[in-house]
């Protein structure tokens, strides 16, 4: 009877200490911060994510902690700075699984949780072994699977990258054998149709690079022959993935699960479904966040029909900045009028200024999360540790080197305090570090280059000081660099920076 007890009151405080809601993490690709109408746009709206946000935390201070694709996903699903690991640069087409399969990954936290987990939409991390890259005619191993995913439904890259399939099971779908897929960095034979000879042809045209095979009237990055079974029209891939992510939200619906929704919008080529062609102002770069916002809006319905809602915790982030010119010539600029994709901050994609990585970033669990508006500095790469700690699961010593357990802010809970500091990076290889510290921010271009995406056409500034800083409570835009009046703080902050590095971790 004693042991009937003890067990009961075990098990108790366990329910106690572990909460085991869905969990959904919405990623979008190149939204900044001032990209949702609940974030300040104001010539098109976003009422889904609206009422998103106005049900749960909408953060001021959220952060994605690398300002490309690549580096972004590698620190959201492994919870360790991109820096601390070469390779983890923008992936090529046939660039190999840059995760290891020994590494405990987020899903991995989730599986131990109970999970089930998948990731439905763009995947951009590599696939398949070192030395070798993905077969795409046979099984595609390494893969989502062997890094903690029970289920997957992916773009392999990132759609201005060849090829243009779906990869589910491990496996090309409706890959027909007597067509093999083949995958390249090399023009396959002089006849081969590219952006550069048949440039008249393309209903999209591009600025810089994209010039490689064409599939559906767009160039891309690289080279492929067949599969042609297997290709999908660019403008059927959100609708493609919400159908996918309601089949797996009702197959799972019963047990807990983990869906990480990584929504190709509004990456380029900006291809939205033709009904959301037109309906903003600014051209498809725009109407991409009004296909994004209807995503969300239809995963939220498919909750609410399910009676899901309140037993679900929603993360929308995004992976990177804003850029307006990314290689096609879609008008993003010219059609851009007042539009303030960053926000009030400085730099977007490929930049460590604000702009490349303080993003949209909110949280909502209705009936849990209480809403409001929260300034503490949170960050994609906390979810791991974060979801360890809301669902009681042991975070091995080694792992997630990065990832801050900052549950309480995610939830919304008083007393929370957040991150007290924040690295973001570059794509890694231009050696470019910012540090966001309290109300200071240091940036760090060891090699004097950066890029300035933040609303004009790609510039590299050159001579750019290796070390600038700024007081982002008087000046969000980075505007004056203030290193040479505070030099104390700069060199504290010089010095902080360097630590991490040193220290090869941050997370306690
Ligand atoms: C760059 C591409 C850019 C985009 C980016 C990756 C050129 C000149 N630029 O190399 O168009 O594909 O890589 O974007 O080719 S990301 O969002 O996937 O990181
Ligand atoms: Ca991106």
């Amino acid at each position: 009877m004693k042991l009937f007890t003890t067990l009961l009151l075990g098990l108790a405080q366990l329910s106690l200490a572990a909460e085991k809601p869905n969990v959904i993490v919405i990623m979008a690709d190149d939204l900044g911060y001032g990209d949702l109408s609940c974030y300040g746009a104001t010539t098109f709206k976003t009422p889904h994510i609206d009422k998103l946000a106005a049900s749960g935390q909408r953060f001021t201070s959220g952060y994605c902690s690398a300002s490309t694709c690549t580096p972004s996903r590698f620190s959201l699903l492994t919870g360790s700075y991109p820096f601390r690991k070469s390779g983890t640069g923008i992936a090529p087409p046939n660039g190999h699984l840059i995760i290891d399969a020994d590494t405990f990954t987020l899903p991995d936290i989730m599986q131990k949780a109970g999970y089930q987990t998948g990731v439905i939409g763009k995947w951009h991390l590599g696939l398949g072994k070192k030395g070798q890259g993905p077969d795409w005619n046979g099984r595609i191993n390494p893969g989502p699977q062997e890094i903690g995913f029970h289920h997957h439904f992916l773009l392999p890259t990132t759609n201005d990258r060849v090829p243009q399939v779906y990869l589910t099971d491990s496996r090309v779908l409706n890959l027909d054998p007597s067509d093999p897929l083949w995958v390249g960095n090399k023009r396959p034979s002089p006849d081969h149709p590219t952006g550069k000879s048949h440039r008249d042809t393309l209903k999209m045209d591009w600025s810089h690079g994209h010039n490689g095979t064409i599939h559906n009237g767009i160039s891309r990055i690289g080279f492929y022959t067949g599969g042609h079974d297997a290709r999908f029209r660019d403008e059927d891939l959100a609708d493609k993935w919400v159908e996918k992510s309601n089949e797996f939200i009702e197959t799972n619906k019963d047990k807990p699960f983990f869906l990480f929704y990584a929504s190709h919008d509004l990456h380029v080529p900006r291809i939205p479904h033709e009904r959301f062609q037109g309906v903003t102002p600014h051209g498809f770069r725009t109407d991409s966040i009004v296909q994004l916002d209807w995503t969300v809006g239809e995963i939220m319905k498919t909750l609410d029909r399910l009676k899901l809602t309140e037993n679900t915790l929603i993360v929308l982030c995004s992976d990177n900045g804003p850029v307006m010119d990314d290689g096609y010539q879609d008008d993003a600029l010219e059609k851009l009028g007042n539009h303030k994709a960053a926000g009030p901050f400085k730099g977007g994609k490929y930049s460590v200024y604000e702009g490349g990585t303080r993003t949209p970033f909110i949280t909502s669990w209705p009936g849990t999360i209480p809403a409001g508006t929260s300034d503490h500095i949170v960050c994609s790469i906390d979810l791991a540790a974060s979801l360890a700690s809301l669902t009681g699961t042991p975070l091995p010593e080694d792992s997630c080197l990065d990832s801050i357990d900052i549950i309480d802010s995610l939830l919304g809970k008083e007393g929370a305090k957040g991150r007290s500091n924040i690295v973001s990076q570059d794509n890694g290889n231009r050696g470019a570090l910012g540090l966001r510290s309290g109300k200071w921010k240091l940036t760090e271009h060891s090699k004097r280059k950066a890029f300035n995406t933040t609303v004009k056409k790609k510039l590299m500034f050159n001579d750019v000081p290796i070390h600038q800083l700024y007081d982002l409570s008087k000046d969000p835009g980075e505007k004056t660099n203030v290193a040479k009046d505070h030099p104390k703080i700069l060199a504290r902050l010089t010095a902080e920076l360097a630590k991490i590095k040193a220290d090869g971790r941050t997370r306690p």
